[in-house]
């Protein structure tokens, strides 16, 4: 069973060590692992070089996640964290005062900037910094390119994403999102592999303009998931009208998409209509909207949403698998 999944931070790290739960109770390799080859396509726009580090936060959130070392509350970082280190940057100047790098996460980014330095790409070093851990899946960058995304606010200031979601908390209306550099982009060793070859592929309750959009965004991505052989589902980031987490909808907002989760699943489009759907998961809050995600040309499944553990991540995951067949 092979299982690709798109995905961005925090919503689709939680949503990964789902599906890798039910991987394991669906698809049991005898030894507590799963036979299932899960593959995470990883956005890497969030990116940024900052105080010298290359800064990979759905590439940690996901690691972390999966590892059990993640910072379950705050949603990003690791878990017994300390700042010492950015006390530090903080007294000298250099880097982002509302951008708070814990002194382990330092030694990550330190890590990966060191693994870039020695000429590896991000992927390579992806591999080797999550073989610290038995993560039972595959994560892969969506591009080994630089393409970081840029917020165009309404008095044309043009910012990275980083800064206007963490210092300005997405506050500053957006007139537009950019993917610098992207059109010379490429994907990842491995990613359009990874999606043809899938049995199932899943698109994950992130972000769908920053995080899911910016991987569809990367040259051959968008039509890797429209022409594999495999079920595509989405599952909804957003449950009873409004985004579980995160400030989804200022994103949606930006670029005319209501934040409803019918409306996110006609934004992606069904397969049929050029879009990149087969099925789409919706919250037993929002059956009402089965029939205009129907009407798009879309399974409509209406399952609980909420992942509050690893078991009823699980079952969304194992609900997800469902509406693939
Ligand atoms: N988010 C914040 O709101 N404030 C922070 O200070 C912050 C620091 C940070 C450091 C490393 C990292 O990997 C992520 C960090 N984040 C922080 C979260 C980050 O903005 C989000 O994880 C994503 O980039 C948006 O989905």
């Amino acid at each position: 069973m092979k299982i690709a999944v798109l995905s961005g931070g925090v919503g689709g790290a939680r949503f990964l060590r789902g599906v890798r739960a039910h991987a394991r109770e669906a698809y049991p390799d005898g030894a507590g692992g799963s036979t299932a080859a899960i593959t995470a396509i990883v956005n890497t726009g969030d990116d940024m070089w900052l105080s010298a580090l290359r800064i990979a936060p759905d590439l940690d959130s996901i690691t972390y996640t999966l590892a059990g070392e993640s910072d379950e509350e705050r949603g990003w970082g690791r878990v017994g964290e300390s700042e010492r280190v950015s006390g530090e940057l903080r007294a000298y100047g250099v880097g982002w005062p509302w951008f708070t790098l814990g002194d382990l996460d330092i030694g990550t980014h330190l890590a990966r900037t060191s693994m870039l330095c020695d000429g590896l790409t991000l992927a390579e070093a992806t591999d080797r910094i999550t073989a610290r851990w038995p993560l039972g899946v595959h994560l892969i960058p969506a591009t080994n390119d630089e393409v970081e995304t840029h917020v165009v606010v309404e008095d044309g200031t043009i910012m990275h994403f980083q800064e206007w979601w963490t210092r300005h908390r997405a506050s500053l209306p957006a007139r537009e999102f950019v993917q610098r550099n992207v059109a010379a982009a490429v994907p990842a060793p491995g990613v359009c592999e990874a999606i043809a070859s899938a049995d199932v592929v899943l698109l994950a309750p992130s972000n769908p303009v920053v995080s899911i959009g910016t991987v569809l965004g990367i040259p051959g991505i968008r039509d890797a998931v429209r022409s594999t052989s495999a079920a595509v589902v989405g599952v909804s980031p957003i449950i009873g009208g409004s985004v579980v987490r995160g400030m989804a909808d200022a994103c949606l907002t930006a670029i005319g998409v209501a934040t409803t989760a019918d409306a996110v699943a006609v934004h992606y489009g069904s397969r049929g209509s050029g879009g990149v759907l087969d099925a789409w998961l919706l919250g037993e809050e929002d059956a009402a909207l089965r029939d205009t995600v129907e009407a798009a040309g879309i399974r409509a499944s209406v399952v609980p949403l909420w992942m509050r553990d690893v078991a009823t991540s699980g079952a969304l995951a194992a609900a997800a698998l469902a509406a693939a067949s």
